[in-house]
């Protein structure tokens, strides 16, 4: 029998736990998921970038990326003229990248298990840097040895418009605002499509200031 009844209770909205917004099959956004955690991880972070400080790279294409990047863990992601590609090596310090800290780790690892990919062993984390007018053009990140694995991504700072494609570049694309300590999930099916950022507006944030930072935790190797 449908009707009001009937639509309550199908609604997809009311089937996701609290806070869990399905933006694909097996992708969520995770609405405020690291704001609990920001004041340990804040510490953490400015650890690794004081070893390893941001840097725009330039892609095989000769284009200097707007967001400024660093990496931690065992494999860090980096371009140059050559290639795209996982390193273990900084090639800016000729040193082994930092050390994935644990609460990082730990917060990526209880993200994915809350959208449901359990066992998540992440051994790279990319860290970028947007400033206002920074952008992420649309992409497929396939740089990485395997696809079964999730890709969680943590916001922090600035709001951002996320773009979500399809499997083709041309595909439609659906836009995700994300905010400080939202964290996303993306898995399965939906580890290929296409996605990017729109460039990031001005402002200051109260705890980042005038930035955006987003940590994408991965198993690369
Ligand atoms: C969606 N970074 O570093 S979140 C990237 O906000 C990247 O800095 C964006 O795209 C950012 O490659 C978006 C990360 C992300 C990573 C992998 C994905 C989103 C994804 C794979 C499939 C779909
Ligand atoms: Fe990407």
């Amino acid at each position: 029998m449908p009707g009001p009844t009937a639509d309550l209770f199908t609604d997809e909205a009311l089937q996701q736990p609290a806070g869990r917004e399905q933006i694909g099959e097996q992708s969520y956004v995770l609405r405020g998921y690291a704001l609990p955690w920001v004041e340990r991880l804040l510490p953490e972070l400015r650890a690794v970038l004081a070893q390893s400080p941001f840097r725009q790279m330039v892609t095989p294409g000769g284009f200097t990326m707007s967001a400024a990047l660093s990496s931690c863990g065992a494999l860090g992601w980096t371009t140059d003229r050559t290639s795209y590609r996982y390193t273990t090596i900084d090639p800016t310090r000729q040193q082994p990248w930092p050390q994935l800290p644990a609460t990082l780790r730990e917060l990526a690892v209880m993200a994915a298990a809350h959208a449901g990919f359990d066992g998540f062993k992440p051994d790279a984390c990319l860290i970028n840097r947007y400033v206002p007018g920074a952008k992420m053009s649309l992409h497929q990140d396939k740089n990485e040895r395997c696809y079964t694995a999730p890709v969680v991504s943590v916001s922090l700072g600035l709001p951002a418009m996320f773009l979500f494609g399809g499997h083709e570049r041309s595909d439609k694309t659906q836009k995700v605002s994300l905010f400080h300590g939202d964290v996303v999930v993306w898995g399965g099916v939906d580890r290929l499509r296409f996605h990017g950022v729109m460039p990031i507006n001005e402002g200051l944030h109260a705890v980042m200031g005038p930035q955006r930072i987003n940590l994408t935790f991965r198993t690369a190797g």
